[in-house]
């Protein structure tokens, strides 16, 4: 079949919008109508050029919401109708990560999908006869995509898909951060680098863990005015100091706070995150994503005093049995969406997403097919 889609050419290009081909589901596989998608900064990231596994020509977005249209042979979890928010961190249950209950880093299809292919090592996507790649195992760039059944979320029926498409990605990714990477206690001081879509929503899971105390930093300060919406307690632009913000954020806090969260990619900054810990006990989390050969460093002594650097990858959210717990909180008022979307536009302005991001103007853009 024929499907709408932004093509991402070569690493540094705008997006084109083409007419490419799409192939249908094979065994395990399902088509999926993708209704919205959010552009997410690591989409901006892997079309820099900088992602390592990057590849190209492809069809990059992995933050979408959809309705299965085809199933393929041998899939009994979904059927056509359904609902569903495409995985880039599948959930077969079976693998060793899976059964670990350590992680929720399935590896089933991780190899493939890092090829940008599906599990049978194959693309499903071509445009006169040339082979396009899927991106992150979820292409939700393209009006109707190929996902592997273990690679789906099934969401109920009543959630509006424009809004709950940002689940897929950043706002998952930054609460589940605090909630299950993190663990944040009520009472506790917490520090966010970035204020995008993932640092807001870092904020909001610490307002639902109770946190007391919420310092956002950015250097972007016309981000303070929904950081504060969020719960944000003080809004602090690195700028505006001569010392390091690391020894700034130790003297506002009396030595340190209990849990801080990387949202940017910058590894400076990560170095940051982590000496803004309390000596002993402070958590730092890094979720923001850094470009190849970019690695981190501190003084091996801030570990050795009790300080801990960790990760997060979707938060720590396992997709087909949690997501739809999100998107239930969601319907239910527990979560935010709606004020993330700054801006939505047709999948023709598509490339206005990616300005807006690279502006500092938008939060998160919602393309709607
Ligand atoms: P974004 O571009 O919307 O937001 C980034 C924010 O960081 C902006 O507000 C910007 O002004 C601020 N910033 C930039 N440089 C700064 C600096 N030196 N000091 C302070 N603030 C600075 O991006 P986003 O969509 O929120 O994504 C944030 C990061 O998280 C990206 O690296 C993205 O790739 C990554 N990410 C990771 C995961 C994961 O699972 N680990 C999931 C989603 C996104
Ligand atoms: N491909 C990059 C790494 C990119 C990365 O870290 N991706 C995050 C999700 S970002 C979503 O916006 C992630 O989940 N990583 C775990 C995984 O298995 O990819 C690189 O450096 O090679
Ligand atoms: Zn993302
Ligand atoms: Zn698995």
């Amino acid at each position: 079949m024929k499907s709408r889609a932004a093509v991402a050419w070569k690493a540094g290009d705008p997006l084109t919008i083409e007419e490419v081909d799409v192939q249908g589901p094979k065994a395990g596989e399902v088509l999926v109508r993708i209704v919205a998608t959010g552009v997410c900064h690591t989409d901006a990231f892997t079309l820099s050029g900088a992602d390592p596994e990057g590849i190209f020509p492809s069809i990059l977005g992995h933050e979408g919401a959809g309705v299965v249209e085809e199933v393929g042979p041998g899939v009994t979890t979904l059927k056509p109708g359904d609902h569903v928010i495409p995985l880039y961190t599948a959930e077969c249950g079976k693998c060793k990560f899976c059964l670990s209950g350590k992680t929720n880093l399935c590896q089933a299809v991780r190899a493939t999908q890092g090829k940008g292919l599906m599990p049978d090592g194959t693309s499903r996507f071509s445009l006169n006869g040339e082979t396009i790649y899927h991106y992150m195992g979820t292409s939700t760039f393209s009006e109707y995509t190929v996902v592997p059944e273990i690679s789906l979320a099934k969401i109920q029926i009543d959630a509006p898909l424009e809004k709950v498409c940002l689940l897929g990605c950043g706002i998952t990714t930054g609460i589940g951060a605090v909630l299950n990477t993190a663990k944040v206690e009520p009472g506790s001081t917490v520090a966010i680098f970035g204020m995008g879509g993932i640092g807001l929503s870092c904020i909001q899971g610490a307002r639902m863990a109770g946190a007391e105390r919420i310092i956002a930093i950015d250097i972007n300060e016309d981000k303070f005015e929904m950081a504060r919406q969020f719960g944000a307690t003080d809004c602090i632009n690195p700028k505006d100091f001569s010392d390091p913000i690391q020894q700034v954020i130790v003297d506002m806090t009396d030595g340190g706070v209990d849990y801080s969260f990387e949202c940017i990619g910058n590894v400076d900054v990560m170095r940051s995150a982590l000496e803004c810990c309390h000596k002993g006990w402070g958590e730092s989390v890094i979720i923001g994503v850094a470009g190849a050969g970019q690695e981190i460093s501190t003084r091996p002594f801030q570990l050795v005093t009790g300080r801990v650097w960790k990760g997060s990858a979707f938060g720590g959210v396992k997709g087909r049995s949690q997501l739809p717990g999100y998107v239930e909180d969601y319907m239910n008022g527990k979560i935010e969406i709606d004020p993330f979307i700054t801006h939505t536009m047709g999948l023709e302005d598509i490339n206005k997403a990616f300005d807006l991001m690279h502006e500092g103007k938008s939060i998160r853009s919602v393309i709607l097919f």
